[in-house]
Formats: structure tokens, C-alpha cells, sequence
């Protein structure tokens, strides 16, 4: 890696495209600084430099500011040979296809997660079991996307399982059930050491907690569960 560029993210405790991109920084041992904002008190310094308002954005040195989850992992993974996205051109872009597909997965997921109305709630659920059933064709008997090897576009996928894992206690949440590649292929991902420290240590805290207090539907199903102890993990980097 270029030493002359100082790397600083910027992002929100709970935000899955930020995890992603903390995966992929961890397991290729890149060193930056981090910067946490609050979604409902962006800062002004943020507002300024970020073009859609969101995170992550990626600062590299004084100047470049890189925005898009997608483009960041890419770049991370340029700078830090051997490439895990490969140089294929149909590879390549059936790749970033499915990079798009784990940010819509990711989206209902959360609108899932935090969903207050029963009927909503249903139709998300149906919908995110939908898209795991395609990939279960897609996955067949590979341990990986791509085959045995990790891949980049697995990294996209890593929010997906942390967040189908803290809920698996919850039965109406068993959305692997009927698809045995999935769970293992989430299994495989969620054991991986930078999934396990690549990520705030207090997100499902985090989680757990707004799960409760916007009162939803996974709330109301289980209250118990939400009442419970609160896990937490060491984390590879410092706050
Ligand atoms: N496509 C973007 C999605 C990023 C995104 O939606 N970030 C959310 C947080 S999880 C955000 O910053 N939202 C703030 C807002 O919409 O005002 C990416 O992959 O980076």
C-alpha cells in the first residue's frame, strides 16, 4: 500500500455498508482512522464533503474523498495485492451485479428489522427469502461465491449473515432453514476472524436496543429475547 496516503473512514456504528467495508479493511490488515457520526446529527464537515449525505465515505490523504461502499471495497482491494476481485471482464461484472444484490438484500433486511407493522413485516420476509433461495442455485456446492477461494464479492454478503445470526435465536426468523448452502456459506463467512472483530464491538447492542425501543414487529414477537443479556466483541480497531 501507498504509505504517502492517509486513509480515514467515516461512519455509523450500525450501518451494514460500513461493515462491509471494515471487513474487507481488516482482512487485508489496512491501517486508517475512524471517524463515527450520527445519522441524525450529520455534521457540517460531513455534509460538505460526503455527495449523497451518506456513509461510508473513504477519505485518502487531504483531498480524495471516495463515497459508495462498492467503489471503496474495489479501491481497498486494488492497493493491496493479490487482488481478491478478479480481472475477468464477465466475472467482474457479474460480480458487482451481486454487489448491488447484497446492498437490496441489506436494504429490506433493515426495513425488516425495524419494521412496525405486521402486514409489511410478511412481505419483507418473503421477499429477503426469495432472494436467498436464488442464491442457494447461485452457491450450488461451492464454499464461496466464486468456488472454494474467498472472493470480493463475498465480503458484500458478511452484513447479511451478522445480522440473520444475532436474530437466529428468534424462530420466526429462521429464514435459512430450507437452504443448506446458504447456512453454511453464512456460517463460513461469520467465522472468518475479520467478521468477528470488524465491526463495532457494541453494534448488536446497538441493534438489539433500537430493535426495542422503535417497538417492532421482532420486538413484539419476542420480547424476552430483546430483554436478554447484551453480547459484545473485541474489535481490531481503536475508537
Ligand atoms: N449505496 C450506499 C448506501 C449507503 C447508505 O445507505 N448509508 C446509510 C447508512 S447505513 C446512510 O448514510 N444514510 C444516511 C441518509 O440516508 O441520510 C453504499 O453502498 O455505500
Amino acid at each position: 500500500m501507498d504509505k504517502r496516503f492517509k486513509h480515514t473512514l467515516v461512519a455509523f456504528k450500525i450501518c451494514p455498508y460500513c461493515m462491509k467495508v471494515l471487513t474487507i479493511m481488516c482482512h487485508k490488515n489496512v491501517k486508517f482512522e475512524i471517524k463515527f457520526i450520527e445519522m441524525h446529527n450529520k455534521p457540517d464537515w460531513f455534509t460538505k464533503i460526503s455527495p449523497l449525505e451518506k456513509v461510508p465515505i473513504l477519505i485518502i490523504g487531504e483531498e480524495v474523498v471516495l463515497f459508495e461502499s462498492a467503489a471503496i471495497m474495489e479501491y481497498i482491494d486494488e492497493i493491496t495485492p493479490p487482488k481478491l476481485m478478479s480481472d475477468d471482464p464477465i466475472q467482474k461484472a457479474l460480480d458487482r451485479a451481486k454487489f448491488e444484490y447484497s446492498n437490496e438484500i441489506i436494504k429490506s433486511l433493515y426495513q425488516f428489522i425495524f419494521c412496525t407493522e405486521q402486514e409489511k413485516f410478511v412481505k419483507l420476509k418473503e421477499w429477503i427469502i426469495n432472494r436467498l433461495k436464488q442464491m442457494e442455485e447461485w452457491l450450488k456446492d461451492k464454499k464461496y461465491l466464486n468456488g472454494s477461494e474467498i472472493s470480493l464479492v463475498d465480503f458484500n454478503f458478511v452484513p447479511v449473515f451478522v445480522v440473520l445470526n444475532m436474530l437466529k435465536p428468534i424462530l420466526p426468523c429462521d429464514m435459512l432453514k430450507d437452504y443448506k448452502r446458504v447456512q453454511n456459506y453464512g456460517d463460513s463467512l461469520t467465522s472468518l476472524q475479520c467478521t468477528k472483530t470488524g465491526r463495532v464491538p457494541d453494534y448488536e447492542f446497538l441493534m438489539i436496543d433500537g430493535i426495542k425501543n422503535q417497538n417492532t414487529v421482532l420486538f413484539r414477537s419476542n420480547p424476552c429475547y430483546f430483554n436478554g443479556p447484551k453480547p459484545s466483541r473485541c474489535c481490531f480497531f481503536s475508537k
